[in-house]
């Protein structure tokens, strides 16, 4: 009989048997709305992607350590496991004792797998502490500015984690003004794993109640089209802009609320003097606003009244903030809904991330749920994640974050397990030469990615689908037995055994292991999680009969939240953690900091575009998630003659003599790339959309950087500003042509290591 067992992935519980050369995937029954993406997952136990062996670069086993641009494009030999962690611990007390520990780049990010024991940067990271330490790296690429400018102004983000329940919108809110849109395909994911997708049918409710929606963004499908969204589409990276002029409606008429920005709020004057144009000489009306967004001035103004006539939420997405000066359009949008006044009143003020991920606004559990442990790390050095490539190319150089002057640190080795930088980072070209700085580069993935290609040793990691685990995220209300489905795929190993490994090399066993193997961990971190808890939401299930029942549903889950209510109640009870302890509208702090690209209140700052007509949106993926799973059937039937599809306005694709279905290119300075035109109304004019997540190909440089479509050649590697310094691949100008000559083939699935 086919047995069906347990398991969870960021986009869905699901249950999965073996069957012969692969696994069957069933959506989990509890889930009203699964993902379509559980059709990538068995591609995760196919052979072909995967990497079996471990393997060494040729010219670095032969050759040894050191900085060589041929990293990514040379040959990689199989070795034996006993060599390959033999040569990494070797490589590891090296380093360390000649550079010291931070020189050990192991920030590491990336989403790798659900799962808490597996979780492969707390493996990673609770490593590199037993062995000394480590250049760390905060934020992240979802969240790159808003976190640091949300610390000013509101005095922490719980705005991001804790925002007013969808299920609160769904009975209070009149209209919906999403800036960013509240795109489904993004609540399809949830990082640490989503039991239940309740994003569209709370925002369908909101909408049968009569609720009205406005997208205001460039691609119309950023609200589902249910929902009836009226679409304001200005050009992209001017919604600060837009804010301001929606503001200057509101002050000007004396539609704003006084009484809110006296009692809640510091630096309105300030903010109104810019607004009104009486400290710059600018005033920021619907006219001026018209001038950048290209949206009509009696639109804007239209919009502000009725948002003051209404219960009003402003939805700010995430991707507003992963663009340069990412910074403004959260503030302006903070400030926006404290002119309106209805912060902490059910339904409205405003939200930063609903649809971000699923899990965003359905609701949070008030109690953590079990995780590794990390130890501590006494590298003190640390860089925002986005600047990855800038300390491998500027050892040694400072750089300003969040009002401090940093240094780089000198890092010698490279450790990545769990993440996918040849994906995730801006300017791959200049990636590349980063990467080849580097003395040593090691990588643990299940799979040739264009990360392990650039890899000097790879480590062959096992998916969730080969090991047990504990499924569990605090968004979520299930708490999943994972059961192991296939046995590992080749020689490939759990990120904790490889560990392991090199930690009996390195001295460090006992203190890493503390003497449990995988059964032992997850028994322990389930049941001093459940004894830690407070009896109130203790669950009764011991860990023999939650891996029975494979699964337990959370009590408590907090579905009825409004966002600074308390505040609302008693601003002098519950002060924010601002140093005034109101929202800042204009902040000393970072006014203090005196940096141009960040000054202390919200402003319209204008990019830096380069020359080329059309703007890029490099959103994520609809058939992925992320990088994740790009050969998986889901995403493989969207592609284009074997691209990445590139949506592109009619009008556009008028101009430059392109049919749907062509193969087009995609250029700017910076490099260019192949995709598959599709051709649609859903794009504004002037934009043309390219999801992230394409395998980096850069097999055929004659033709372009990447033959696949990866956007990550095109976006530009510098920070939001010099607050956050956060990742900035949202948005980059190109130019967009036909392809005329031969096309090469995608080589980025075949699981060849030598690239081009
Ligand atoms: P993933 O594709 O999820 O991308 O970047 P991230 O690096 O997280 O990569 C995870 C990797 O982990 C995969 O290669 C997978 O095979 C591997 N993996 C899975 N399970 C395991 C495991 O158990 N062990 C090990 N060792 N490896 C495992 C995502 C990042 O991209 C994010 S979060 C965002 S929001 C950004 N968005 C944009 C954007 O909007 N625009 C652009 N241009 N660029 C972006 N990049 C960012």
């Amino acid at each position: 009989m086919v047995e069906y067992r347990p398991q969870s992935s960021h986009w869905g519980v699901f249950r999965a048997a073996a069957r012969s050369g692969g696994v069957d995937v069933l959506p989990d029954p509890h889930d009203p709305e699964p993902s379509a993406l559980l059709r990538n997952i068995p591609a995760a136990v196919r052979p072909d992607a995967r990497v079996t062996v471990p393997h060494v670069r040729r010219r670095w086993l032969e050759r040894g350590p050191g900085a060589d641009d041929a990293r990514g494009a040379d040959e990689h030999v199989p070795v034996s496991w006993e060599r390959a962690l033999d040569l990494v611990a070797g490589e590891l007390d090296r380093v360390r004792r000649e550079h010291g520990n931070r020189a050990i780049y192991g920030g590491s990010y990336g989403w790798a797998s659900a799962g808490r024991f597996h979780h492969a940067q707390s493996q990673v990271h609770r490593f590199l502490n037993c062995v000394g330490g480590y250049t760390r790296s905060v934020n992240t690429y979802s969240l790159g500015a808003s976190p640091v400018v949300l610390r000013h102004v509101l005095g922490d983000d719980s705005a991001i984690y804790s925002p007013t329940t969808l299920g609160v919108l769904a009975e209070h809110t009149e209209l919906f003004v999403c800036f960013g849109g509240i795109p489904l395909k993004n609540a399809q994911v949830s990082s640490g794993g989503i039991s239940r997708h309740e994003t569209g049918g709370l925002l369908r409710a909101a909408r049968s109640r009569g609720a009205r929606f406005v997208l205001v963004g460039p691609l119309r499908d950023d609200v589902e089209a249910e929902l009836g969204a009226r679409w304001l589409a200005p050009v992209p990276g001017t919604d600060t802009a837009l804010m301001l002029a929606l503001a200057h409606v509101l002050l000007d008429e004396g539609l704003h609320d006084e009484e809110f920005l006296r009692r809640y709020c510091v630096g309105a004057d300030v903010f109104a003097d810019y607004v009104l144009g009486r400290s710059d000489g600018v005033a920021k009306d619907p006219a001026w606003a018209e001038r950048i967004c290209q949206v009509p001035a009696a639109e804007i103004a239209g919009l502000a009244r009725e948002m003051a006539r209404s219960r009003a939420l402003i939805s700010l997405s995430w991707s507003l903030q992963r663009a340069p000066r990412g910074e403004q359009p959260i503030w302006a949008g903070v400030a926006l809904a404290c002119l309106l006044g209805q912060i902490g009143l059910p339904g409205g003020g405003f939200g930063h991330g609903y649809g971000a991920m699923g899990g965003i606004g359905t609701g949070v559990l008030p109690y953590p749920v079990p995780t590794l442990p990390q130890g501590a790390n006494p590298v003190p050095d640390f860089i925002p994640v986005a600047r990855v490539a800038d300390m491998l190319l500027h050892p040694g150089e400072e750089f300003d974050y969040d009002g401090q002057r940093l240094t780089y640190p000198d890092v010698r080795l490279v450790y990545w397990s769990g993440g996918n930088p040849f994906h995730h980072h801006q300017d791959l070209t200049r990636l590349r030469r980063a990467f080849a700085r580097a003395e040593t580069v090691v990588v643990h993935d299940p799979f040739w990615t264009a990360t392990t290609r650039h890899a000097d040793v790879v480590l062959p990691a096992t998916t969730a689908l080969e090991r047990d685990d504990i499924g569990a995220a605090r968004l979520d209300p299930a708490l999943v037995a994972m059961h192991r489905v296939v046995e590992p795929v080749g020689q490939a190993r759990d990120d904790y055994r490889m560990f392991t490994g090199l930690a009996e090399r390195l001295g460090v066993a006992a203190e890493f292991t503390e003497g449990r193997d995988e059964r032992a961990w997850l028994e322990h971190l389930y049941e001093t999680w459940r004894a830690a808890l407070d009896p109130r939401h203790r669950p009764e299930a011991d860990f023999a009969r939650f891996w029975r029942d494979g699964r337990l549903d959370l009590p408590d889950r907090v579905t009825e939240h409004v966002v600074y209510a308390d505040f609302r109640a008693d601003p002098d009870a519950h002060p924010l953690g601002t140093p005034s302890g109101r929202i800042e509208l204009h902040s000393g702090t970072v006014a203090s900091f005196g940096y141009p690209d960040c000054p202390g209140h919200p402003v319209w700052l204008p990019p830096e575009d380069g020359p080329e007509p059309l703007h890029l949106v490099a959103n994520n993926p609809a058939t992925r998630l992320h990088s994740q799973l790009d050969h998986g059937d889901r995403s493989a039937e969207s592609k284009v003659r074997g691209r990445e599809p590139v949506r592109i306005n009619p009008v556009d694709a008028a101009a430059r003599g392109i049919r749907d279905g062509d193969v087009v290119r995609l250029r700017n300075a910076r490099g260019s790339c192949l995709a598959g035109a599709r051709i649609s109304d859903a794009v504004r004019p002037g934009v043309v959309q390219l999801a992230t997540g394409a395998w980096f190909d850069p097999s055929a440089p004659d033709v372009a950087t990447c033959v696949h479509g990866n956007p990550n050649v095109l976006t530009t590697d510098t920070g939001t500003s010099r607050l956050a310094q956060g990742c900035t691949g949202q948005l980059a100008r190109v130019e967009l042509e036909r392809h005329t000559g031969p096309v090469p083939p995608v080589r980025a699935h075949d699981g060849d290591p030598a690239l081009g």
